[in-house]
């Protein structure tokens, strides 16, 4: 048994698992055996039936790969909007797969393209605008381009972690489980997922603050948000860049899916201007809006 201490855990419990009943039973073991496999190979057949229909999206169509709808808005995921929303901002081709959303960063959204695949909704962003020639930032000043960035960083590094404190922590997955299709049994393990998502958001260091504290930390993210928005069309000016698909991506979680939090009423109440802005893109991007609801409603 020397070898296991070299196997990965999950590998070194099933061994030991095997191997304690091979003393008990041969023939439960070998049972036990043939059941995994086939459950190995089923796996390995259904994706490459998926890998297949990929591809058959054909020549540089973008398969987007991402979680199920939400019933008030097209995803409960920020960077699945936000990438959803650049594809629709520079008109690129793309089909949609709810298969497999975790890629293989363990995280959504991810994509296919021409059969190579690509994570991480800024990466994916970035390789898409030099492969389609498709830079909506090209007429920002290098100074304007920096601001870009560092407002989408304070996003999604540090206004994200206040959301999610919020989402698992304070509303204990509620709104979440409210607002999307989950199966039964993946309802049943969302205390495990809690769990973790409150170890993630302690590790990151948000999780230390109070309540009270992560409320004042993200009122000043978006307090920055509005100030550089003021009464300009997009954040940096009356063209919409890509740092539009992240900002959008990320108001829309506050005000489609974040409805019994302090931060919907902040945006009501201290940055109407970040409201209007959400209606705004919305508007333009997103005119199918209601029909990429789950259920679909009508489009008014
Ligand atoms: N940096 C990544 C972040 C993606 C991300 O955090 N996605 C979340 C959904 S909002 C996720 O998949 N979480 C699953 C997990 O962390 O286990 C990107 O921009 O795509």
């Amino acid at each position: 048994m020397q070898f296991m201490a070299q196997l990965e855990w999950p590998a070194a419990v099933g061994a030991r698992g095997l191997s304690w009943l091979w003393k008990r039973s041969r023939r439960v073991a070998v049972a036990a055996v043939v059941v995994v496999a086939v459950v190995k190979v089923r796996a390995y057949v259904q994706k490459q039936q998926r890998r297949k229909r990929w591809d058959a999206a054909g020549q540089d169509v973008v398969v987007l790969h991402m979680f199920g709808r939400g019933r008030h808005l097209p995803n409960l995921s920020p960077f699945v909007l936000k990438l959803e929303t650049y594809l629709r901002m520079t008109d690129i081709k793309y089909e949609i797969d709810y298969e497999e959303p975790m890629g293989s960063k363990g995280k959504s959204p991810w994509i296919t393209l021409n059969g190579e695949n690509l994570a991480d909704s800024q990466f994916v962003m970035e390789h898409l605008a030099s492969k389609f020639n498709k830079d909506l930032s090209s007429h920002l000043s290098p100074v304007e381009k920096a601001t870009a960035h560092a407002l989408r960083v304070m996003l999604e590094n540090n206004t994200l972690w206040g959301l999610a404190y919020w989402r698992y922590v304070q509303d204990k997955g509620r709104e979440i489980l409210n607002g999307m299709h989950v199966p039964f049994f993946l309802r049943l393990t969302l205390g495990m997922f809690i769990r973790q998502a409150k170890k993630v958001i302690w590790l990151h260091g948000m999780g230390r603050h109070s309540p009270h504290e992560i409320e004042y930390l993200c009122k000043q993210d978006l307090a920055a948000l509005s100030t550089h928005l003021g009464d300009k069309d997009f954040l940096m000016g009356d063209k919409p860049t890509e740092v539009d698909c992240a900002m959008f991506g990320f108001l829309c979680q506050l005000m489609y899916a974040s409805t019994s939090s302090p931060y919907l009423m902040m945006l009501e109440t201290d940055f109407p201007n970040l409201r209007s802005y959400c209606l705004r893109v919305k508007d333009k991007f997103w005119p199918d809006w209601n029909a990429c609801l789950d259920p679909p409603r009508p489009v008014s």
